[in-house]
């Protein structure tokens, strides 16, 4: 480690404002003008983790996904394109608040490289992309300035959607291995996507052209690209493309605004009985929707991907008679299981636990949690009710359809569509795209329309609310993100609303992207709801440290 050539290129994103930076659920997220430090900080953390990799290539991603454009962000991504390890996550923390000073910062590099017990000496590769925010690529240029003080090499892919790097890196680090996930670039993931998806709905009529919503984000120009390699294969109308004109990026419109105000994007067109869905800014997330000819509004939001995509998928096995081997030398069926969060809909929960007869466990919010609890099962459907998740196939899983062969011409063609899931879904992280085609090939291999997916289960009425607060640092969520331990007294009033409604589930907990805290609620009816909604809501507000607009009730 060259201390005198860290010093001198820290001088430069030296951090002087005295603004606490935190790791938090997809990473550092804040105002844009505050991040220069930070980046510098990540680049050396990935320097050290690629080191601890033995030289793997180590992702960054610089996005703030959903948040509004003058945000920005950093994300690290592990060698088979996961999320970054937990325990890393608080020597991430601590780098970047050491950007005071270069004492301060040679130290906790030294910690981190006792702590880890990191061999200097090895080799660093770190690759890097960013979404369409204004402020991404001075960004990148103050993280390639951390990696090259501590002596990494990197390459800078220019402007991805998050998937698309988190798939470039498990494609580097798997090459020539058994696993190999592909080429490393943007042609190959369209190629990837494109194909498998073109294979599964081969021979079924097409549906109805479905909208897209790009919330003028990345997302838009992937999809115009992935949309030359489907060719006739998918119908779609792209809105919400414009990445050049400033201030539209997630304004009004992509699946987080949609899933919270539960309607259409600004800048689309909707039609009762017209098919839409939209992506979010940096498109790793999606929500569908349509309006009934009565013109309600029908959201098909995580949960229902997450039922469809299991439902379809044990179809298949059931009728591939799909066998895992275990380590026992069995062979049993094959096991789904499903992750939610907090944030589903208890109808989802009860459907899938009732009706799918599939085990769901529960996890905090943040995929990083998501991803992990999913590798249990041969089958993990993951999503978050915000639409941000996939579905991973166990190595025994995929090993079992490559190895069938299937007894009769149905259970073959089954066989064959569940390998081309195996290429067709993002095994490193929750993609838009990838899910996109997903819930269409579904679709169209069961001719099946959105009101009758929709009609699967019938979600109850949820609202959830954002209450602005001097500091959400003080409201700390347990029991996967159901409960709060403090502020001292608060979940007893929680508790004590919730009572009152029949069907009645409400949970408080501070966002990890933005700095609010967010108030969900679910109960029988549309009223009963948002009263409980809004009555949390002003508690938190009046007693426990509410700022600026009191919210509305
Ligand atoms: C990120 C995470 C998601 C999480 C969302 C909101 O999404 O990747 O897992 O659900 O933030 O998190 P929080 O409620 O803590 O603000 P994205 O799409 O913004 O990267």
């Amino acid at each position: 480690m060259d201390s005198s050539k860290i010093s001198a290129a820290l001088s430069a994103h030296l951090h002087t404002n005295g603004t606490v930076f935190q790791y938090g659920t997809a990473g550092f997220r804040m105002d844009a003008t505050l991040l220069d430090p930070v980046m510098f900080s990540v680049g050396l953390l990935a320097v050290l983790r690629s080191k601890s990799h033995k030289g793997k290539t180590i992702g960054v991603m610089v996005t703030a996904s959903h948040n509004p454009e003058k945000d920005n962000g950093v994300k690290l991504v592990e060698p088979l394109g996961e999320m970054l390890v937990q325990s890393w996550e608080s020597y991430a923390t601590k780098l970047a608040n050491a950007t005071t000073s270069a004492d301060a910062i040679l130290a906790v590099l030294d910690s981190i490289v006792k702590a880890e017990s990191i061999d200097l000496s090895q080799p660093a590769h770190i690759v890097v992309a960013r979404d369409t925010r204004p402020s991404g690529q001075a960004l990148v240029a103050s993280l390639i300035d951390g990696v090259q003080a501590l002596g990494g090499h990197i390459k800078d892919y220019g402007l991805f959607t998050t998937p698309q790097l988190h798939y470039v890196v498990r494609c580097i680090n798997t090459a020539g291995t058994a696993s190999a996930y592909g080429e490393p670039t943007e042609e190959a993931y369209y190629e990837k996507l494109a194909n498998a998806f073109k294979k599964i709905t081969d021979g079924y009529p097409r549906l109805s052209p479905l909208l897209i919503d790009g919330a003028n984000g990345i997302g838009a120009p992937a999809m115009e690209k992935l949309g030359k390699y489907l060719g006739d294969s998918f119908s779609y109308q792209l809105v919400n493309k414009d990445i050049d004109s400033r201030g539209k990026l997630n304004f009004d419109s992509g699946a987080d605004f949609v899933k919270i105000k539960q309607t259409k994007p600004l800048g689309m067109d909707l039609a009762p009985g017209q098919r839409a869905c939209s992506l979010d800014g940096d498109a790793d997330r999606i929500v569908f929707y349509f309006i009934e000819q009565d013109n309600t509004f029908r959201l098909l939001d995580g949960d229902k991907i997450a039922t469809l995509a299991a439902d379809f998928i044990m179809d298949l096995a059931s009728s591939a008679e799909i066998l895992v081997q275990r380590d026992d030398g069995s062979r049993t069926p094959l096991q789904v299981g499903l992750v939610q969060t907090a944030y589903a809909n208890g109808s989802s929960t009860a459907y899938v636990k009732d009706t799918l007869k599939v085990p769901v466990v529960f996890t905090p919010t943040g995929v990083k949690h998501l991803h992990h609890a999913a590798e249990a099962f041969d089958v993990g459907v993951y999503f978050e009710a915000n639409g941000h998740g996939t579905v991973l196939f166990s190595p025994a899983a995929i090993h079992a359809f490559k190895s069938s062969t299937g007894s009769t011409p149905a259970a073959a063609k089954s066989i064959e569509a569940l390998r081309c899931l195996t290429d067709l879904i993002n095994q490193a992280v929750g993609d838009a795209l990838s899910d996109m085609l997903l819930v269409e090939a579904v679709l169209t291999y069961q001719q099946k329309s959105f009101s009758k997916w929709n009609s699967d289960y019938t979600d109850l009425p949820s609202r959830q609310e954002k209450v602005k607060v001097a500091n959400r640092g003080d409201f700390v969520p347990i029991k996967a993100d159901t409960e709060l331990s403090h502020p001292l007294g608060l979940q007893g009033k929680i508790n004590e609303e919730v009572a009152k409604f029949s069907k009645g589930r409400c949970f408080v907990r501070p966002s990890g992207t933005e700095d609010i805290v967010r108030v969900y609620a679910e109960a029988a009816t549309r009223d009963e709801t948002d009263r409980l909604c809004y009555t949390v809501c002003g508690i938190v507000f009046d007693g426990y440290g509410g700022v600026g607009a009191r919210p509305a009730t």
